[in-house]
């Protein structure tokens, strides 16, 4: 039986992989972090309490990480764990830096020292390309990335990383550069889950107004379900590569407002506001991912519309809210 590890599996991402590959009849481990509140860490587990085995660790305990690698023996590592908030990123640089740069280094380096014959996927983000835009409108594995925020810049350390692990080592270490990823498993405080969940608030007469931040950025909106397929995919290719994975269709955050207000019956401008605390100190204004080549070469392909999961989500923070 293939093992595989996670880390970061009590996130949206994690969830999802966990689920995905005990499909496949893979044997599941993963890492959360340690913090006071359950919410946070197996919530999102609770269909796989039975069959996932999950284990505290720090990306930055390289004691605890070789001790867990050495145990578990992995097929497969899938290294999720990240702080994943842009503009969070930039209050608090110095731990974003350690979890999603230095966390990587170390995984990396005890695969190396320790000979693991393990593949290792590398969550890279869209977030990497920053005020960077191919002349045709898009973004793909040949754009130069030029990141406007601390996280963006973490992550693209470990992308290089990755990539050069892989020629000087000959690590089968993969990168997929994942554009914006949604589903109910959502935190509410990023922007699709905060304005459907303010949006089912206002509608239940709970909350009178939706306070946010820039509403013409763009960004370009799947599944989280459709990514996890993704990765996966990547790793089960015959060498190790980087691959974009998107829709292709970029909207505005004002879209995404009006699209949700619409389905709830209301409109949108008697309750949204803005202030800029939300505002980031430099924006990120527009992503659109052109993902020809995992959808050429791997055969993959998103299966859930934008309106579909826009749909699934409003049902889900109706059902938690009423
Ligand atoms: O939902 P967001 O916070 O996602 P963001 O910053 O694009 O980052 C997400 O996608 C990346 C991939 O490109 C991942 F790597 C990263 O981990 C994360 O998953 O914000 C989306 C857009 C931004 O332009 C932001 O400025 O929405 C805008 N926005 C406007 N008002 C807001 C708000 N974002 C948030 N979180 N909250 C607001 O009130």
């Amino acid at each position: 039986m293939r093992r595989a590890l996670i880390t970061g599996i009590g996130g949206q991402d994690g969830s999802y992989l966990a689920e995905h590959l005990t499909e496949l009849g893979i044997e599941v481990h993963g890492l959360v972090r340690r913090n006071s509140t359950p919410e946070h860490q197996e919530s999102r587990l609770k269909n796989l309490s039975k069959t996932v085995s999950v284990y505290y660790a720090d990306m930055n305990d390289v004691t605890g990480l070789e001790r867990l690698l050495l145990k578990i023996q992995p097929d497969e590592i899938y290294n999720l764990a990240a702080q994943s908030h842009v503009r969070i990123s930039f209050e608090i640089p110095h731990s974003t830096s350690q979890i999603n740069a230095i966390g990587t280094l170390n995984l990396l380096e005890l695969i190396k020292n320790n000979n693991l014959n393990t593949k290792f996927y590398q969550a890279s983000s869209s977030e990497m390309f920053g005020t960077s835009v191919d002349l045709d409108g898009f973004q793909r594995e040949t754009t130069p990335m030029h990141p406007v925020s601390p996280y963006g810049c973490a992550k693209l350390y470990s992308y290089h990383l990755t990539r050069n692990y892989r020629k000087a080592y000959s690590l089968f270490s993969s990168n997929g550069i994942l554009f914006n990823h949604e589903s109910p498993r959502r935190g509410s405080n990023f922007v699709t889950s905060k304005v459907i969940k303010t949006a089912v608030e206002i509608k239940l007469g709970r909350a009178t107004q939706l306070i946010l931040g820039n509403l013409e950025s763009q960004r370009d909106w799947g599944h989280s379900y459709d990514y996890v397929r993704a990765m996966k995919l990547i790793l089960d290719h015959n060498v190790p590569e980087d691959f974009v994975v998107a829709t292709g269709t970029t909207r505005s955050v004002r879209d995404l407002v009006r699209l949700v207000f619409e389905y709830l019956h209301l409109n949108y401008e008697d309750f949204v506001k803005q202030d800029p605390i939300y505002f980031r100190p430099e924006e990120l204004t527009y992503l659109r991912g052109d993902s020809s080549k995992i959808r050429e070469s791997l055969g993959w392909m998103p299966t859930i519309s934008f309106e579909t999961m826009v749909e699934e989500m409003v049902k889900f923070w109706h059902d938690q809210l009423v």
